[in-house]
């Protein structure tokens, strides 16, 4: 299933997109969703049509929580695997922070993760950008869907699987589908000069099959990844490279805060871990306990 548009479900069929409707029980039943990626059961009706009559168990879920009123795990897409975490080198500006922020929703969701430093033509070097993601043991790209620089290679990458491009709204994530296949002519927009912020210009989770084999699913970039709170205990395990030095903190409930002893903290100090990550860690983890006590 590609795409949900005004009620209607896109189903691709081979070649061809199809328009379905759902069946009357997953429409009662909101814990069978059908999801953007899920694979479907179709049965025709003559002129009345086509239903979704069922769905193929997944082999992933991507989901995020929400917090207030909608509090709840929302799933994002199924059979999913990869998830692409791209960010701006400018434009807007790289902000570590929300790139982990990303890195650690598909981390909890146990997808693996590709990063990507786009607009690299808007700065002299953007390599450093992705200095602590290749430390943290990441694939890191650099790209420029303007110029084309990069492109090759994250083609490369997504051929032949099932991918999902997320982060911040303006980084250029529906520009870089449109760099490796021209003919999907995705939506984009030019990110407001003033405060650079963007704009969201992609507004719902659509999937695409790639000439070559594979799929994307471009997704609206979130001006705040807040929300995507994961409970206390999976953040340490969201940053694969403490993993290292888990075993040597002195205490075995170290959260790698300020206690003493902490084998996280030293590797930080030595420059074996990038000191950012871990302060994204720290902040991720403060929210993390902060919404999982709102929850209770
Ligand atoms: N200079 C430069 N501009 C880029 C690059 N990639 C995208 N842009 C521009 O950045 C703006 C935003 O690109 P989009 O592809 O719409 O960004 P997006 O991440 O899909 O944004 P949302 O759909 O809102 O999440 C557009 O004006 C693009 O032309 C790049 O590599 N270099
Ligand atoms: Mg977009
Ligand atoms: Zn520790």
């Amino acid at each position: 299933m590609l795409s949900i548009v005004g009620g209607k479900y896109r189903v691709l069929v081979g070649e061809k997109m199809l328009e379905a409707s759902l069946r009357g029980r997953f429409k009662h039943a909101s814990k069978r969703r059908v999801l953007v990626g899920d694979v479907v059961e179709l049965a025709t009706h003559g002129d009345h049509g086509v239903t979704i009559e069922d769905v193929a168990e997944r082999r992933s879920v991507l989901q995020r929580r929400t917090p207030g009123k909608s509090r709840g795990l929302r799933a994002v897409a199924a059979n999913v695997d990869q998830v692409i975490v791209v960010g701006s080198a400018r434009d807007p500006m790289w902000d570590p922070h929300m790139m982990d922020r990303f890195v650690v929703v598909a981390e909890a969701n146990h997808l693996p993760v590709i990063v990507i430093v786009n607009k690299a033509d808007l700065v002299d070097n953007p390599d450093p950008l992705g200095q602590p993601y290749r430390m943290a043991g990441y694939n890191v790209m650099v790209s420029s869907a303007t110029t084309g620089s990069g492109i090759d290679e994250v083609k490369g990458a997504l051929l032949g699987k099932t991918s999902l491009l997320t982060g911040s709204t303006g980084v250029g994530k529906s520009s870089l589908l449109n760099a490796i296949q021209p003919g999907l002519g995705l939506r984009t927009a030019e990110v407001s000069r003033r405060g650079r912020v963007g704009r969201h210009t992609t507004v719902s989770v659509e999937m695409y099959p790639l000439d070559g084999g594979g799929f994307v699913v471009d997704t609206p970039g979130l001006r705040d990844v807040g929300l995507w709170a994961v409970d206390p205990p999976e953040v340490a395990a969201a940053f694969p490279e403490f993993a290292a030095f888990l075993n040597d903190c002195r205490f075995d409930d170290c959260r790698h805060l300020q206690e003493p002893g902490c084998a996280v903290k030293a590797a930080a100090a030595a420059g074996k871990i990038s000191e950012t990550r871990l302060d994204s860690y720290r902040k991720i983890l403060g929210e993390a306990v902060e919404s999982s006590r709102a929850w209770e």
